[in-house]
């Protein structure tokens, strides 16, 4: 008989595997996952905004609506600021490291997240999602440091996303397995749907802004007609093209069904010579989970997981799935691009 595992039990099961765990990092995942419950109610009840009053503005009942992004950061920040298990948080929407308020412990870990990814998508009901990574702190007491926030992602000890979909799931991984859950709103629970998720050895799709193309390099160009099944030198069946522009979407769909999403570097706009995706809240935790799922994230010229952070919202390039397409990505780059 199949049994029906809340994440709860789930987080406990992995902990058991783990002698000397204190509980203290599965009380942290389990924080995140009822983070994300409440923002999946906010998340549904988006559309109302409009005849309850804009976000921005007040509703009819003279409140002031919140944004949906700042309401998803605030949510996180308010459920893990207090209980003595984080040293530090960073966000994608606050320019500096969010510390621990003095009046409460700090803890061992760092948490990093994208409060809402794809927001543009918001206004036209089209899914979006939350993504974190949970870093061991490096300092050894006191409050946490941006040190302790730029660690490659490497050392990461777990990292996921929450998509609010036609249902909302939340995927992730303590570095054995990736895990999914649907969330039964019903009950309020997260139950295991997906267990021990692998990328399909057989891809199916190939996801990329392609209004862009003109502003890419000739690797990415040639990159692209490669798996549009248009290389002479290198024939091979076409992918199918899926493009939704919500990161932690693409890369759901592309996770469960194969393919590779990239954002490459372009020359659109000066300002962001590597791309739009941000290094340590998006690019890193899915890595992380592309990883343990058989597939692999890169910049186009190395992992993902090997790059030393400098900044907390710095930008990278991103060719994430199935290992020989990223791989191809990288050759193709290697080949075309990087001509000394
Ligand atoms: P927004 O949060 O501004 O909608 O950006 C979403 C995102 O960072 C990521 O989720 C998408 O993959 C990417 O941008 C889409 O960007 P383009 O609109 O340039 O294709």
């Amino acid at each position: 008989m199949e049994r029906i595992v809340t994440i709860e039990r789930h987080i406990v099961e992995q902990e058991r595997e783990h002698p000397g765990a204190t509980g203290m990092f599965s009380d942290l995942l389990y924080d995140v996952a009822l983070a994300a419950k409440i923002i999946s109610r906010e998340t549904t009840r988006a559309g109302l905004a409009q005849i309850l009053g804009l976000a921005g503005q007040m509703n009819i009942q003279g409140e002031q609506q919140m944004k949906l992004d700042v309401f998803a950061h605030e949510t996180i920040v308010r459920m893990n600021c207090y209980t003595g298990r984080l040293a530090a948080m960073a966000s994608e929407e606050d320019e500096n490291i969010i510390l621990i308020p003095p009046q409460y412990p700090t803890g061992k870990y760092v948490l990093i997240f994208d409060p809402l990814d794809g927001s543009s998508n918001i206004d036209v009901n089209v899914s979006i999602g939350t993504i974190f990574g949970i870093l061991r702190r490096k300092s050894e007491q006191g409050p946490g440091t941006l040190e302790d926030c730029l660690q490659k992602g490497r050392t990461l000890v777990a990292a996921g996303y929450i998509i609010y979909g036609p249902s909302t799931m939340m995927v992730y991984s303590t570095g054995t397995g990736v895990h999914g859950f649907t969330l039964d709103p019903s009950v309020g629970e997260f139950l295991l749907s997906h267990p021990n998720i692998r990328i399909p050895a057989k891809p199916k799709y190939y996801s990329v802004n392609q209004g862009y193309e003109r502003y890419w390099s000739t690797g990415v160009q040639r990159y692209t007609q490669w798996l549009q099944g248009r290389d002479p030198e290198q024939p091979r069946k076409e992918l199918s093209s899926r493009y939704i522009g919500t990161l932690v979407a693409d890369f759901h769909r592309n996770l469960l069904d194969g393919g590779v999403f990239y954002y490459p570097a372009d020359t659109k706009d000066p300002g962001k010579p590597s791309g739009k995706l941000r290094l340590m809240c998006e690019a890193m935790p899915l890595s992380f989970i592309a990883e343990q799922a058989g597939g692999k994230g890169s910049d186009g010229t190395q992992n993902i997981l090997d790059i030393q952070p400098q900044r907390l919202h710095q930008r990278t390039p991103l060719f994430i799935g199935n290992r020989e397409l990223v791989e191809k990505a990288e050759e193709y780059i290697q080949r075309f691009d990087n001509k000394v």
